[in-house]
């Protein structure tokens, strides 16, 4: 409890320092002071197609790893890094790109990959990354329609298994769909060694994303909704959850947020500032952000 006073408090003191407005919302980060989001320098240079080798340019500090996320299935122990790696990386873009990134690299001992419905895809390993741009409150039932957040769901799929790479979950009528089908929300998830498939053993998942944020998102489609314009300072609600199994539906959800709940609640959920390449690129050692870093590693 001390630790977390602490590092909110140093956190408080950065975001003050550097002009960002402080979350007003009841969010619940498991780091317990909250996530960063980089801005991509060269958004031509991005390619959403599950290589890493767009992603060279991120600060290796920022990554976010397993000492920085909860498991809030709770079920056994937390997975071993031997049997589950992950390493998180977000970045953003100001206008005219203006959208979000992720690279999520998960090295896993053994790939559950046996589920054929979308809806169902959290019984495997699965990518879910619960969108709210505007850091609002809401607490609503699993099916709503999620207009004011998203739950986005990204998953390993071949010919004859899993259809989709992207998704919007859950019980939603075909119409939200519209993100990956327009392309709005651009999804890849490669497997390694190529061909795997369910209960293969020893693989590396990448999860790679690029998407425009809308808020709200609605069912009428892209030209009814509000696309949502990224800046530099800004606080915005996200999740980033990772659904593991390895034989036999789910074992472990380990995620940002605090309780399963925080695909439906944003008591539960957490959040990500997004830093300009100003902020990352020259922040030295010993500065806020130095010691910021310092304390999240
Ligand atoms: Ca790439
Ligand atoms: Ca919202
Ligand atoms: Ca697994």
């Amino acid at each position: 409890m001390r630790k977390k006073a602490v590092l909110g408090a140093v956190v408080l003191g950065a975001v003050l320092l550097t002009g960002f407005v402080a979350p007003v919302a009841a969010y619940e980060n498991c780091n317990g002071v909250g996530y960063f989001a980089l801005q991509v320098p060269d958004p031509s240079s991005m390619n959403p197609d599950g290589d890493a080798s767009d992603w060279a340019w991120y600060d290796p500090d920022f990554i976010i790893s397993p000492d920085q996320l909860c498991d809030v299935i709770g079920e056994g122990e937390f997975p071993a890094r031997s049997d589950l790696d992950i390493a998180h990386h977000v970045g953003w873009t100001p206008e005219p790109d203006n959208r979000l990134y992720v690279f999520t690299r998960v090295v896993d001992d053994t790939l559950n990959a046996d589920v054929t419905e979308p809806n169902d895809g959290w019984h495997d390993d699965d990518l879910e990354l619960i969108l709210d741009p505007d850091h609002g409150v809401w607490n609503e039932a699993p099916d709503a329609l999620r207009t004011g957040h998203q739950q986005w769901t990204f998953h390993y799929a071949r010919p004859g298994g899993y259809p989709l790479v992207s998704f919007l979950r859950w019980n939603q009528p075909a119409e939200m769909q519209w993100g990956p089908e327009s392309g709005a929300v651009e999804g890849a998830v490669v497997v390694s060694p190529a061909g795997a498939g369910h209960l293969s053993t020893d693989v590396t998942v990448n999860y790679e994303v690029r998407m425009e944020a809308y808020d709200p998102y609605l069912p009428d489609g892209r030209d009814a909704s509000v696309r949502w314009v990224f800046e530099a300072g800004q606080t915005i609600g996200m999740s980033l959850s990772l659904n593991e199994a390895d034989s036999g539906g789910r074992t472990h959800q380990v995620t940002t947020h605090i309780q399963n709940g925080g695909a439906h609640s944003s008591e539960f959920s957490s959040e990500f500032t997004l830093l300009s390449t100003d902020e990352f690129a020259t922040a030295v050692e010993g500065s806020s952000w130095g010691s910021v870093k310092a304390l999240m590693r």
